[in-house]
């Protein structure tokens, strides 16, 4: 069996809880600018976050929902063009910190990267968006900035398909120089889950959030309601390998190392 050597993280509800009060307001503000009387509500948002990609996801809403609309151009430059406004709106929310780390999140990277594994990022998302949530995380310590602690940020158009297919995990692991079998991922999207687990990472942990709670996550080692923090356990939802990890989970009071360690070694045994 490979050792644990990386960890790869999704980044739009895993490392932060950025759905429903960042990515929705800066879509709603970018419709605004255009004069464009959209609103994506919280639950109508729900709905579309089905389709992965800002871009993909203004092209659903038009089908679904305007299928009147008389595009003003090129479909084509008309998102983009709304997209781009999109990711300047969601970039300066992130600069002033309008959204955090989950809990647990950096407490998790700092043992990670302390214990010298590398870290990795697969993620649908723009890459300025990455930058601009990591890059306004203060971290205590003589530490490099956090978007620096990633060898690897595999994020939005650089792969032909985004999650749910495979594309995005298998270039992260591609470019780690890794096999599937010496890493774990975190997720939290049926989506980001059947990408994972077809770029052939067994080992993966959902820590779901607002909008996925309800999804299907068959195929997981471990789902859980959040990493936990000191005096604030995470609750174990399902997985095969929960019954495996409950026991660290329960002696370490959160979900740290040796719980990625044990999982991996539940995961991957035999591999
Ligand atoms: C989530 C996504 C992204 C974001 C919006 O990515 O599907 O499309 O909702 O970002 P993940 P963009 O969970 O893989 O991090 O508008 O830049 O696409
Ligand atoms: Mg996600």
């Amino acid at each position: 069996m490979s050792a644990l050597e990386a960890i790869i993280f999704d980044v739009d509800g895993t490392l932060a809880d950025t759905e429903r009060d960042g990515h929705r307001i800066a879509f709603n503000a970018a419709f605004a600018d255009a004069g464009l009387d959209w609103d994506w509500s919280v639950p109508l948002y729900g709905e579309l976050l089905r389709v992965t990609g800002g871009k993909e996801r203004i092209r659903a809403y038009l089908a679904e929902h305007r299928p009147d609309f008389v595009l003003p151009a090129p479909l084509d430059d008309f998102v983009r063009g709304l997209h781009q406004r999109k990711t300047e709106h969601y970039t300066e929310m992130m600069r002033q910190g309008a959204i955090g780390l989950r809990p647990g999140v950096l407490r998790l990277l700092r043992e990670a990267f302390d214990a010298g594994l590398q870290l990795a990022i697969a993620t649908t998302t723009t890459p300025e968006n990455v930058t601009a949530l990591l890059s306004a995380v203060q971290v205590p310590g003589r530490y490099p900035e956090l978007s620096r602690w990633f060898r690897v940020i595999a994020a939005g158009d650089v792969v032909p398909a985004k999650k749910p297919a495979p594309d995005i995990f298998a270039l992260a692991l591609a470019e780690l120089g890794l096999p599937a079998s010496a890493c774990v991922a975190v997720e939290d999207s049926d989506n980001g889950v059947r990408s994972a687990l077809g770029a052939g990472l067994d080992a993966l942990l959902v820590t779901v959030s607002s909008y996925t709670e309800a999804q299907d996550f068959s195929g997981a080692a471990l789902v859980a309601d959040g990493l936990g923090e000191p005096g604030a356990a995470p609750r174990l939802l399902a997985g095969g390998c929960a019954e495996a990890v409950a026991p660290v989970v329960a002696d370490r009071g959160l979900i740290d190392l040796a719980v990625l360690r044990e999982l991996h070694r539940c995961a991957c045994a035999g591999r």
